[in-house]
């Protein structure tokens, strides 16, 4: 992990649920866990074989980003696995090619319902009491090939944000919310600045925006809080999936953001889940309308 003008991650091999929710959701600060998921079935079922045996007939949305905007595609996740396959051997002989499309963001339990048991051993105490063994239907999927790009964003319902590391390795590059001025934002969440390659004279203010780098690898966990800004490069043909959830306290601070610009669809998912972390809803009422942010792209 490097860090620059003191911002960084922790790293940890072990933590506790409580711990975690004391000393890093409470504070805001991210956190790396090395190897969280070593005891999960997952790393060793979620192969791509095993993936186009469980899933290859399911439909999958597909992710390109260019100046304009994000181009999406769609295509079966049997075909999908196909070209990653053949564009990783390509690579690996030395070939050159263009980069496949990125299946981006989608909800995990799409493609794999039965997702809960394989992660089972995972503590659903590192959510809310509220989310409970639903944690999973929270969770969206990323499958790439190497050196897939998200480029500098924050995430759209100011959400906490636990990301998962199935296999592969990724290089995170973190931006506190506080100094999101710095990063050139638009469209609500996305940033002008490229944070891997930055160009000082277009985008100067950059220059002061403190960062950390962090590489997570398979059954790495990494904690982001609300706000923070990541830029995300594959460094190998990946498997993750994020899990984006609040607390009272940040849906609060996820409604109030109408203020500031948050888009009213957005601050209409977070007054869903206000419902359930406030207002005592349970989640089988809460979910079901909830459920189409999960598929939602912005
Ligand atoms: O893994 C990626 O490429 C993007 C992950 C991300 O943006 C997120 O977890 O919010």
């Amino acid at each position: 992990m490097t860090s620059s003008n003191g911002y960084a991650v922790e790293e940890r091999d072990e933590l506790s649920p409580e711990e975690f929710m004391r000393s890093h959701v409470a504070r805001r600060r991210p956190v790396v866990l090395r190897r969280a998921l070593s005891r999960c079935d997952a790393l060793a079922h979620w192969t791509l074989s095993g993936l186009r045996e469980k899933a290859g007939g399911r439909p999958v949305v597909l992710k390109e980003w260019s100046a304009t905007g994000i181009r999406v595609t769609r295509s079966r996740l049997d075909a999908y696995i196909d070209g990653l396959e053949a564009h990783e051997r390509l690579v690996a002989a030395g070939g050159e090619a263009a980069t496949p499309a990125y299946l981006h963001d989608i909800p995990l339990t799409s493609m794999l319902p039965g997702a809960a048991l394989d992660l089972a051993p995972f503590p659903s105490a590192f959510f809310p009491r509220w989310y409970g063994a639903h944690w999973t239907s929270f969770a969206q999927m990323f499958l790439g090939p190497t050196a897939s790009l998200t480029p500098l964003h924050f995430d759209c319902l100011l959400t906490h944000n636990l990301f998962f590391q199935v296999w592969g390795r990724k290089r995170f590059i973190l931006v506190p919310h506080e100094d999101l001025a710095k990063c050139y934002p638009r469209d609500w969440r996305w940033c002008g600045v490229d944070a891997e390659r930055p160009d000082f004279d277009r985008f100067p203010l950059f220059r002061d925006a403190r960062r950390a780098e962090v590489v997570v690898e398979a059954g790495d966990l990494l904690y982001m809080p609300p706000g923070v800004l990541h830029h995300v490069r594959s460094l190998d043909c990946s498997l993750s999936f994020n899990v984006d959830w609040h607390t009272r306290s940040s849906v609060a601070r996820g409604v109030a953001a109408v203020l500031r610009g948050m888009p009213a669809k957005n601050v209409y998912y977070n007054l869903l889940i206000a419902l359930g972390l406030w207002g005592g809803a349970p989640m089988r009422h809460v979910l079901p309308y909830y459920k189409p942010y999960l598929s939602y792209i912005s």
